[in-house]
């Protein structure tokens, strides 16, 4: 069992459902309207299908992709209908979100060492420090004991609404005044958690800074330290992603995944964008497996991905296999 699966029992579907609300309007009602009162898949379906993937935001190469897929199962199957299509797609869909779980299934059973250390990155404005708060809060509902890291210290805002988090979850924050360097504070939070036994270290960075040359020598020299407080640290760096931005958090996990080694993503606001389908774009072209989404600006707001319930939501119904429908 994976260091995190603890917290998977803690489902709140009618969040996820109502926050990928806009995702769903612009996808599955537009599929809905292209399957109905069509008789067979032609071209020109198939056309229409693609732009509704392509507005959707689940890019351009995941899209050729989904398509190459479905056409090949179209070609195999004479028999499908339009109203088939769903189907197949929700199958081509898990089957996207599934491999970067598979590929990446290492990650969580390397060690059962504690503190679990999670360094997380990303540019500026994403939900980073937001998310470390929603995360303090669930690991510390799970029984576990929490210290979060105020590595960044580029804004002295970003110290106070760390520790604003910190009061609103009364999770300890380890910090310096603003300026000190990053890495001297993420030494800290990791020695003051392993004197205090904690089990999971949060470690909220800076996004913005002189350059990203700079932004990504600092977070190679606070792994550096992290490594020097307890070999094997960091264990996870999660990288968060704004699902509203669409296009652009794709290019920012092309430049992350480049520079340094992720091994998570953390997709936020998918409350209230239409483009939540760039969760396929980027599971499938970076082979990292999303560990949360956030859909909203509250505590519990943050929830462990589910690659089922995600697809439910985005296309409504029951996740059923289109091979059930083999005549
Ligand atoms: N609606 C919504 N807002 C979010 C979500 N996650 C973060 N935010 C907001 O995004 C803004 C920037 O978040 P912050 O954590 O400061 O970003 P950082 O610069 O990466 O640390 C804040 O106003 C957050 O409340 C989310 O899942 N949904
Ligand atoms: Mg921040």
């Amino acid at each position: 069992m994976g260091f995190f699966d603890f917290l998977k029992g803690r489902k709140e579907k009618e969040a996820l459902v109502q926050g990928l609300e806009r995702t769903k309007e612009g996808f599955f009602s537009k599929i809905v309207r292209l399957v109905t009162g069509k008789t067979r898949i032609d071209d020109e379906l198939l056309e229409e299908l693609e732009e509704i993937l392509l507005s959707a935001d689940v890019g351009v190469a995941t899209t050729i992709r989904i398509m190459k897929g479905l056409q090949s199962e179209i070609d195999r199957r004479k028999d499908l209908k339009p109203s088939d299509l769903q189907g197949l797609l929700r199958d081509r869909m898990l089957e996207l979100l599934g491999e970067p779980e598979l590929k990446n299934s290492h990650l969580d059973q390397t060690s059962s060492s504690t503190p679990r250390v999670v360094l997380v990155v990303g540019v500026n404005g994403v939900g980073k420090t937001t998310s470390i708060g929603k995360l303090a809060w669930r690991f510390k509902q799970a029984g576990q004991q929490v210290v979060m890291g105020a590595a960044d210290t580029f804004r002295a805002a970003a110290v106070e609404q760390l520790l604003l988090w910190g009061e609103r979850t009364g999770v300890r924050v380890v910090h310096q005044q603003s300026g000190s360097d990053p890495a001297s504070v993420a030494f800290d939070t990791l020695r003051s958690a392993i004197a205090s036994s904690a089990q999971v270290v949060l470690i909220d960075t800076a996004g913005r800074l002189h350059n990203k040359g700079h932004l990504m020598a600092e977070l190679t020299k606070i792994r550096t330290v992290l490594n020097k407080a307890m070999p094997g640290a960091p264990h996870e760096v999660w990288l968060v992603l704004d699902a509203s931005t669409g296009q652009n958090a794709l290019e920012q996990a092309r430049q992350f995944t480049a520079a340094t080694s992720v091994t998570g993503l953390i997709l936020t606001k998918l409350d209230g964008t239409a483009k939540g389908g760039v969760a396929l774009g980027i599971c499938s072209e970076f082979g990292i497996p999303i560990r949360f989404v956030g859909v909203g600006e509250g505590m519990e707001h943050l929830q462990v991905f589910d690659k089922e319930a995600f697809v439910e939501a985005l296309l409504g119904g029951q996740a059923s296999s289109g091979h059930a429908n083999q005549a």
